[in-house]
């Protein structure tokens, strides 16, 4: 990062949590987000952010209190955002629903999520469902390393590669949804899926031509990245064969390597069962 970036980052950063700080206290907080680039930002009067009262500052200091995550090891929609928080380094609580027991729907869960879906995302009492919604609210209180581009050409592709997965396929395979097709045969539940999901599959494997790099937007890693692992994973489970994707194969396959993917990752979490984890070893 060099020093104008440093000086950008710092100001946005001091802005959105506008509060008054003793030099020290600056140091510490900003610490972990400008560690490369500390000695350019310890004289904060020159940044010209704006100076607020002691109450925002508390405010601000718990801002940084810890998040608790609902969710469910193999949730796509959780899983997108297990990783978007192993990426900035963000701890949690990890709250497991399980969907098998029907736990979305018990009076419990109903008075997190009323719709009686993961993932909901508790920050400072209070609470938002919606994966799109959490990653925005993630991406807002910390904004680095960044998951949404700030061009608004950049953030419309990016967004817009989310949303043939979160609109487009996920709420068709979705459990809830593919029970309720009336049908003796299970296969036909799973011929349901594995349609929507190569028809949005065909699409985006078109889009990835003109977005792709490395990853799915260039060499960036950003929130489509987020999407696309635990997207790939469901298409295998609908029996799709995700290899007559080569873009997404290929995107898939490198995404899985890094860190934040793995931690994220299904089968890792404390919820997901024993026989489940070794067996994904093995495969
Ligand atoms: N649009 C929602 C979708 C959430 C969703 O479909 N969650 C699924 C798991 S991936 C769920 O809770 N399914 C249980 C059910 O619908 O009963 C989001 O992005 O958060």
């Amino acid at each position: 990062m060099n020093r104008l970036r440093a000086r950008e980052e710092l100001e946005l950063y001091l802005n959105r949590n506008t509060m008054v700080l003793p030099g020290l206290v600056i140091i510490n907080r900003v610490r972990p987000l400008f560690n490369a680039s500390l000695p350019f930002i310890v004289q904060r009067e020159s940044f010209g952010c704006a100076v607020r009262s002691l109450k925002n500052f508390h405010t601000s200091v718990s801002k940084m209190s810890k998040p608790t995550l609902y969710n469910y090891f193999r949730s796509s929609a959780s899983w997108r955002v297990r990783i978007a928080l192993a990426y900035k380094g963000i701890d949690y609580e990890y709250v497991s629903v399980n969907l098998l027991q029907k736990e979305q729907v018990g009076e419990e869960y109903l008075k997190v999520n009323p719709l009686g879906q993961v993932p909901a995302f508790v920050h400072n009492g209070n609470t938002i469902t919606q994966s799109v919604a959490i990653l925005q609210y993630i991406e807002d209180n910390y904004p680095n390393p960044p998951l949404i581009p700030k061009d608004p050409l950049k953030k419309a592709r990016v967004l817009e590669i989310c949303e043939i997965i979160g609109s487009g396929i996920q709420p068709l395979q979705n459990a809830s949804v593919i029970l309720k097709i009336d049908s003796e045969d299970a296969s036909k539940r799973i011929e349901w899926a594995k349609f929507w999901i190569e028809k949005g599959f065909t699409a985006l494997e078109k889009l990835l031509e003109q977005t792709s790099g490395k990853y799915c937007f260039g060499d960036e890693l950003t929130l489509a990245d987020c999407f696309l692992v635990p997207q790939a994973a469901q298409a295998t489970r609908f029996k799709v064969n995700v290899s007559e994707f080569p873009i997404i194969s290929r995107i898939n396959e490198t995404l899985k390597k890094l860190e934040p993917f793995q931690k994220g990752d299904a089968f890792v979490q404390s919820d997901c069962p024993d026989e489940l984890k070794s067996q994904q070893k093995l495969e």
